[in-house]
């Protein structure tokens, strides 16, 4: 009976290992809790990096809008390499340009001003956060959030995050945020579903 068991053990662990090997794929599933901070809405979760391994960036652009005065999605997180058409859906005038991207003022830009129903695109090849200002409406905020896998995720207005399809593997999650200290944690991805809590603080 005891041997049995120690079988079957065994062999759901092969079984586990097997599917591993040849690709299967775990999630994250996780919550942010911002701590001091209005909201845990619009923070950014994403594998900071998997050493030796570099990813395609989508073939097909990505959008961010700009309507009803405010930059929609609030928050952008996109994998290095892949371009940004920034949309202006209002009868009005938007500019969009960035200051810097992390900091460093060599990569500001600055898109220019169209009118509504146009679009400007931009390849983001560097890794950092652009802060996206409107010179036209100064109360105009978003944020283009460059990783370095395709492994991210917003969190909702609860907190709430969800990555899927990861290698199983040892990774590092980091959140950024636009209130907060940016945060790292360790995580192990298995064959299954992990879940992860992190705190973010001002
Ligand atoms: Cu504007």
């Amino acid at each position: 009976m005891r041997s049995a068991r120690y079988s079957t053990a065994i062999a759901a662990f092969l079984f586990v290992c097997i599917f591993a090997q040849s690709g299967w794929a775990g999630d994250i599933k996780g919550k942010v809790t911002a701590a001091g901070m209005r909201s845990p809405e619009n923070i950014a979760v994403y594998i900071d990096a998997i050493p030796g391994k570099t990813f395609p960036p989508p073939p097909k652009p990505v959008v961010m809008d700009q309507k009803n005065l405010k930059f929609v999605p609030h928050v952008l997180v996109v994998l290095v390499g892949t371009t940004v058409n920034f949309l202006n859906s209002d009868p009005v005038g938007h500019n969009v340009f960035w200051p810097s991207i992390s900091g460093n003022k060599k990569l500001a830009h600055n898109l220019g001003t169209w009118p509504q129903g146009q679009e400007k695109s931009f390849t983001f090849n560097d890794l950092g956060v652009a802060s996206l200002l409107c010179n036209v409406h100064p109360e105009m905020s978003g944020y283009v959030v460059v990783v370095a896998t395709p492994y991210f995720a917003v969190t909702n207005k609860d907190g709430d995050f969800e990555i899927k399809d990861l290698p199983p593997g040892h990774y590092t999650l980091a959140a950024w945020s636009e209130e907060g200290k940016p945060v790292t944690q360790a995580v192990d991805v298995a064959a299954a579903t992990v879940t992860v809590n992190l705190t973010v603080r001002r």
